[in-house]
């Protein structure tokens, strides 16, 4: 978002549970976000604070169903996005060996259908509309975009998003957008724009 808006910030790294990751988020999750003496958790709400708050290209729409349909699909993919595709199959299919164990295949299996029916609901949405909430980029694809990098870490999604032309033409898209390529998480822990 940041990015998106071309304003200068620093990413900074936290010991998860820590006291000084408490402090900046108070369940405990990511992220997190300073501005000055104003602090925020929550991702949507972090958006909404960017978007108003700095010069830039705006990423609400103006018209009100088309801000209905971006606070639509932000639900949809922090509820159900983060829970088919990134809890229920990017993190056993990607973490588990990273943590020495053996992914369970019968969860991730029992995954793939929910994971297929987000991917054709976002199918239909993107047949109709270059993105997410109409014709033009908006808070709901940042949110979605990283998600979807994630699942193509993995067999499953390599096979499944090619099967959703519109989500595929649109992560293409979306993954040319300078933004993506100056926000990818392997950034190094640190970064201090110009
Ligand atoms: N509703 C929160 C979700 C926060 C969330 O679950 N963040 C993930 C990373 S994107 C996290 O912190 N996961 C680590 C954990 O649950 O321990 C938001 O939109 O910011």
């Amino acid at each position: 978002m940041c990015e998106e808006k071309g304003i200068d910030y620093i990413v900074e790294r936290v010991n998860f549970g820590s006291d000084a990751h408490f402090e900046i988020h108070p369940f405990g999750k990511l992220p997190g976000f300073r501005h000055g003496n104003i602090k925020l958790y929550e991702t949507v709400a972090i958006g909404v604070y960017i978007d108003e708050t700095f010069e830039g290209p705006p990423l609400q729409p103006l018209d009100k169903m088309a801000r209905v349909q971006m606070f639509q699909w932000l639900s949809v993919v922090g509820d159900y996005g983060a829970q088919y595709l990134i809890r229920e199959l990017a993190l056993p299919r990607i973490v588990a060996p990273l943590q020495g164990e053996t992914p369970d295949e019968d969860a991730i299996r029992e995954s793939l259908p929910k994971v297929e029916r987000f991917f054709g609901v976002a199918d239909a949405a993107l047949r109709e509309r270059a993105y997410l909430a109409g014709p033009e980029i908006s808070l709901a694809d940042l949110v979605l975009v990283p998600m979807i990098a994630t699942v193509l870490q993995t067999p499953e999604g390599r096979d499944i998003v090619p099967r959703f032309a519109a989500v595929e033409h649109w992560f293409e898209t979306m993954a040319a957008r300078p933004s993506f390529a100056a926000a990818h998480p392997r950034r190094p822990a640190r970064i201090e724009a110009a």
